[in-house]
């Protein structure tokens, strides 16, 4: 072996084949790691076709475009849907189940574990000032004692039936959705998530970080105040209708990622090849902030989840901006009608700035490029 590795042809070889070696991991690595970013052309912008206006609308309003404009952006409330950095506990809850859940969490279980810490805490302490050497020098040698040994076994048990009891109704009550409004099939993307509405003329979201304005590199949409809190507003939100079911069929295209969203007390993984399903019933309109709770690769951090919750006809009128249709509603009168509350809609609020103006842009995939 030493005589070959001094062989000068041996090395020269050996080091061909590192240098191939070398070349072919340095073509491999960018290509590698641009492979999820390239990932599918913003569908949602690209948007389905609208539907082609009939004779009728035409004669009816010749000036009607085939898609109307899409509502303003909800602004954010400060705390709510929001963590607003100086308060602990649970978020506000804008569903019934999360009030539900909410108050079982501060009321019985805090105080069972407040009182079990306590009542330990001070037996500890009696037992170990009343049991010392110096006040018990001859010890008891007593190692069983049935009337003891009964009650430490049977308080716990009672204790963890009566948390087991309230807390598997309301599991039960989480997974026995009532029939649904809408359904949204949400999709988990190395890092981003995307939405659809199949009952809905397929229309679909995709929903990226936005950036700062600083880290904008010059693209016209970066996030303003209006947008929401900085690491959590996206360019594009997914819309939901307020007081009526909501179904979530939660999937991923690549790795596990979990929807979560604190306000509605939801958290639901995305495994690829699986459909996971949760629920929600808003009863508060406004805009909620989630983030993908799952280790999912190296920009885990930065794939926010933004519902904004709107009044029925706000919901039908985004609908209809986006090209899509109520349930079972066929594409053709739904335009026509669906134009109608466009024209009707209040101003928008005072955008923050310009740009904040542009509710719905057109481009945002570069002003959100994943690097
Ligand atoms: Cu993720």
């Amino acid at each position: 072996m030493a005589g070959r590795s001094s062989n000068p042809m041996f090395g020269a070889r050996m080091k061909l084949i590192g240098w191939a070696l070398a070349l072919s991991v340095a073509v491999m690595t960018p290509a590698a790691a641009t492979a999820p970013q390239v990932a599918p052309a913003p569908v949602a912008t690209a948007a389905p076709v609208a539907p082609a206006p009939t004779m009728g609308d035409q004669i009816a309003d010749p000036a009607a475009t085939p898609k109307p404009a899409a509502p303003p952006l909800v602004v954010p409330t400060p705390g709510i849907g929001m963590p607003d950095g100086s308060s602990i506990g649970i978020q506000p809850q804008v569903t019934d189940l999360g009030e539900r859940a909410k108050l079982f969490h501060n009321g019985p279980l805090m105080w069972m574990c407040v009182a079990i810490s306590v009542f330990v805490l001070l037996l500890l302490g009696y037992t170990m000032f009343r049991f010392r050497r110096g006040a018990n020098p001859t010890p008891s040698r007593t190692s069983h004692h049935t009337m003891l040994e009964v009650v430490w076994t049977l308080a716990p048990v009672l204790i963890l039936v009566a948390i087991a009891i309230p807390s598997i109704r309301l599991l039960a009550a989480q997974y026995s959705p009532p029939p649904a409004y809408l359904t949204v099939k949400v999709i988990g993307h190395q890092w981003y998530w995307s939405y659809q509405y199949p009952d809905n003329g397929g229309v679909e979201i995709v929903s990226n970080l936005l950036k700062e304005k600083k880290d904008a590199k010059g693209a016209e949409r970066f996030r303003t105040d209006i947008d929401g809190p900085p690491m959590l507003a996206v360019d594009d939100r997914l819309v939901i209708p307020v007081n009526k079911v909501v179904k979530f069929l939660i999937t991923s295209e690549d790795v596990i990622h979990s929807f979560a969203m604190p306000a509605f007390w939801i958290k639901m993984d995305a495994n690829p090849g699986r459909i996971n399903e949760t629920w929600v019933k808003v009863t508060r309109p406004g805009v909620y902030f989630g983030q993908c709770s799952e280790l999912c690769g190296a920009r885990h951090g930065y794939m926010p989840i933004v519902i904004e919750v709107l009044p029925q006809a706000q919901f039908d009128q985004w609908l209809a901006s986006k090209g899509g249709t109520p349930k079972g509603a066929k594409p053709a009168t739904t335009a026509a009608a669906a134009v109608a509350p466009a024209a009707a809609t209040p101003a928008a609020p005072a955008p923050a700035n310009d740009t904040a103006a542009v509710a719905q842009p057109a481009i945002n995939q570069a002003a959100t490029a994943q690097n």
